[in-house]
């Protein structure tokens, strides 16, 4: 009780003098935006009075602005009735359609967790407690050093699961650095678009008004995409390829590169182990058989693939995760990584460049020392998933969580300690439902009650929102950017970074958790820099610039500035980039980046399904009921189709229709649209009622352990064909 209550005053003291109730003069904070979780966050600058924040505008001078639809929406949020207050426990079954939530006090939910977590570790070990962290990734940096400090090395995430890791996996089997490319800058002449539309996924400042810009400037764009997004509109060359084909098609333009003699042969003789393979392999696909194989025109082909080549220096753009929704997830994002290596293009200005002073964000991973990164590794042995994904367990610190249903079943997890857990996340989602409600003990801290989640576990706590948390605070480039003048929070919340050092100081580690105080926390974190949150107030709308400490510099893997051994050459086993992957090889995997065929259409289904591809105003399960404003623009879960697709089924706008595979069945609304091909239907993901991923298989790709998500198939009827058949 005593922790609790003095880390309330100290929150309070962390955040200003409290304002008294009848103070209703108005003042200035400023906040971060999380609706997407693009990390950097954009930046709000809000007015309040007394508690109540009254309204808010973009933050002045901030990087990462304007706000979009999702930024002003987050008053609607964060004002929702239907808010999480207090903490609760489940008095009824778990899965049962009222789990009887009951209030509890902080105290009660604290002691049940920590009992559970020490009987755990007595009873089988620190190792048998997972921890998660969903795709609010803000919290990420607190759970870790509370889970590490405990002694368990189970920490997946959604990164781990279905987003950001695999495309990065192949990046650091590949190029030995991770790198989701870069804006076209003024010396890039084409830009290369694979698998990501920006346009409706991207911040405004971070993409797409600079790709507008730049097309204003005459880049030349190639898009790779099988839907006309708005991205795709800005193409000189769609490349509008049939989903799940990358490598075909990625195969098929360095067959003409190398054919016309395009490549630049010096670095691929000198920097690519394994060209011999590669130029071998891609012989196969020549334009025609590639046309079968992609859909892509092969006359497109020629051209794209000449465009690219001979307009240099060409920039590159790929998805955190559109490319590795697939069966052949790490090998599909491989083969487009090998474009730019074969023409040269990698870091050079204009080209796929890697700054030479990186501050990055720190809040996908968590900053390494903070995270006690080094005592998590060095339990490595202990991973649930290193048997099943070698390569990713070498290579990646977060579980890969797939497999959850199967480690649970053999006995190999008791208790789930799920911040910011979405159970839709995971393909046939029952069966993680029923996974995480078999287990002796588990926890989801949200802010909304979550349908499809909280009935599965036993308690559940209340979370701060953004504008009522310190933590963490902002990196863009070089500048570091805090928090000021937060409200209290309604009923009990509290923020994610206090309940998750609150926790581990209640397990005894109050020394590595700062005994629950967030400030204190987060100067741990800001000292590397040499500054503290109170440098962050003082400039509060410039942030504190930290100076590079060496100029920008190019080609680096030619100086010895990339490896950590300083010899020349890139951070792979061969020092090269890597066509023929040795790490893959080691591992019995295929070493090149090989094709797969995505899953076969049948009779039965005959419409190959991509789901989660983004709109401007949703993000996954978040931003429906929560701000009914953006609900406003699409009330409902739905579905694009061809027009002509849906009319042959008898479907029109707005038509009620069931979409079945294999695995399951989901009722929406039809938007018949020319933005999917015929033959393809795109399904949004994250509806509690529509969850799609009940429709996805659990073929996952054997390297990373990744859902395809946009490797399915399914076909789609009307709903009152199958009431009238019922
Ligand atoms: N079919 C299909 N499935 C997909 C994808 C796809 O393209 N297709 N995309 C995948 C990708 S890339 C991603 S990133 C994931 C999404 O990852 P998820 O983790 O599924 O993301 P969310 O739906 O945002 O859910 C996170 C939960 O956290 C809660 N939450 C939000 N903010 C906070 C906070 O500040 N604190 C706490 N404690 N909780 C909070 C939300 O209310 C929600 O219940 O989905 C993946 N799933
Ligand atoms: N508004 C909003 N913004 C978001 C999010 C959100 O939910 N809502 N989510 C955030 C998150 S967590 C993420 S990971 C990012 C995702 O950001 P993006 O990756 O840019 O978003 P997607 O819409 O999934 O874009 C993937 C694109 O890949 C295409 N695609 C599908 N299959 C294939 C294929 O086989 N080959 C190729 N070449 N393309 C294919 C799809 O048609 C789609 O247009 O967005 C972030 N921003
Ligand atoms: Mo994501």
């Amino acid at each position: 009780m005593a922790v609790t209550e003095n880390l309330k005053d100290e929150r309070t003291s962390n955040q200003g003098p409290p304002r008294r109730s009848g103070d209703n003069r108005e003042t200035v904070g400023y906040t971060f935006c999380d609706g997407c979780n693009q990390m950097p966050f954009c930046g709000i600058k809000f007015y309040r009075r007394g508690n109540v924040v009254t309204r808010l505008e973009s933050w002045p001078g901030y990087p990462a602005s304007p706000l979009c639809s999702k930024g002003y929406a987050t008053l609607q949020r964060l004002y929702n009735p239907n808010r999480l207050k207090y903490p609760m426990k489940r008095t009824n079954p778990k899965g049962s359609f009222d789990p009887g939530f009951v209030r509890i006090s902080w105290d009660e939910a604290y002691d049940v967790i920590v009992a559970h977590l020490n009987r755990i570790r007595e009873q089988y070990g620190p190792h048998y407690v997972f921890f998660y962290g969903g795709d609010p990734k803000e919290l990420r940096a607190a759970v870790q050093r509370m889970l590490v400090s405990y002694g368990s090395v189970q920490w997946g995430c959604e990164s781990s699961t279905g987003c950001r890791r695999a495309a990065q996996l192949a990046e650091l089997l590949t190029y030995g650095f991770s790198t989701m490319g870069n804006l076209p800058t003024g010396k890039t002449r084409t830009m290369l678009i694979w698998g990501t539309n920006p346009a409706y996924a991207g911040q405004p400042f971070m993409c797409h008004r600079h790709l507008l810009d730049a097309r204003d400037r005459g880049v030349k764009f190639i898009v790779a995409d099988p839907r006309r997004t708005p991205t795709a509109s800005l193409a000189d060359i769609h490349l509008q390829l049939r989903p799940a084909s990358t490598a075909a098609l990625a195969a098929g333009l360095m067959h003409v590169i190398f054919k016309e003699g395009l490549e630049n042969k010096e670095f691929c003789e000198n920097w690519i182990h394994g060209i011999k393979e590669l130029r071998e392999y891609v012989k196969g696909f020549d334009p025609e058989r590639v046309e079968k194989l992609t859909w892509v025109p092969a006359r497109k082909i020629l051209d794209a693939a000449r465009l690219y080549a001979t307009n240099g220096p060409s920039g590159f753009m790929t998805s955190a995760q559109g490319t590795t929704h697939t069966q052949n997830a790490v090998n599909d994002h491989r083969c487009i990584l090998m474009l730019p290596a074969v023409c040269g293009y990698i870091d050079i200005p204009g080209g796929l460049a890697q700054p030479a002073n990186p501050l990055i964000s720190p809040w996908s991973d968590g900053p390494p020392e903070f995270c006690l990164r080094e005592k998590l590794i060095s339990m490595r042995e202990h991973r649930l998933d290193i048997g099943d994904f070698p390569v990713w367990a070498e290579k990646h610190f977060e579980v890969e969580t797939n497999y959850l249903p199967e480690y649970v079943a053999a006995g190999k997890i008791k208790a789930f300690i799920g911040f910011g857990l979405n159970i839709m996340i995971w393909p046939q989602t029952h069966l993680y439902q029923k996974a995480i409600a078999s287990l002796e003990f588990s926890m989801a801290v949200d802010n909304f009650y979550r349908p499809q989640t909280h009935p599965y576990v036993d308690i559940v706590l209340p979370a701060a929102m953004n504008f009522e948390r310190l933590a963490p605070f902002c990196v863009i480039d070089r500048t570091v950017y805090g928090r000021s003048n937060l409200v209290e929070p309604p009923g009990e919340c509290k923020e994610d970074w206090q309940i998750a050092l609150e926790i581990g100081t209640r397990l005894g580690h109050g020394d590595t958790c700062f005994n629950g105080d967030v400030e204190a926390a987060c100067n741990d974190i800001l000292k590397t820099w040499g500054i503290s949150y109170d440098d962050l107030r003082r400039n509060q709308e410039s942030g504190v610039t930290i100076p590079a400490v060496r100029p920008e510099m190019y080609e680096k893997y030619k100086t010895g500035d990339v490896r950590r051994d300083k010899k020349p050459g890139f951070n792979t086993p061969s020092g090269k980039i890597e066509a023929v992957s040795l790490t893959l090889k080691k591992h019995g995997y295929p070493a090149l980046p090989e094709y797969k065929e995505p899953v076969p259409t049948s009779d039965e289904y005959p419409l190959l399904m991509l789901s989660g591809c983004r709109v401007p105003f949703i993000t996954h399960s978040k931003w429906r009921e929560d701000a009914p404003w953006l609900l406003e623009l699409q009330p409902g879960p739905a579905l694009t189709i061809n027009p002509g697709d849906a009319a042959r089924r008898g479907l029109e706008e707005g038509s009620e229709a069931i979409v079945k595979s294999r695995y399951g069945q989901i009722r929406v609304k039809v938007i018949p649209s020319i933005i999917v091909p015929p033959g393809v239907v795109s399904m949004m993901h994250g509806w509690d009622r529509a969850n799609v991923n009940e429709l996805i298989p659990r073929s996952f790709d054997p390297i990373s352990g990744f859902p395809p998500y946009k490797d399915a198939v399914c076909e789609v009827v009307r709903a009152d064909d199958i009431n009238e058949r019922a």
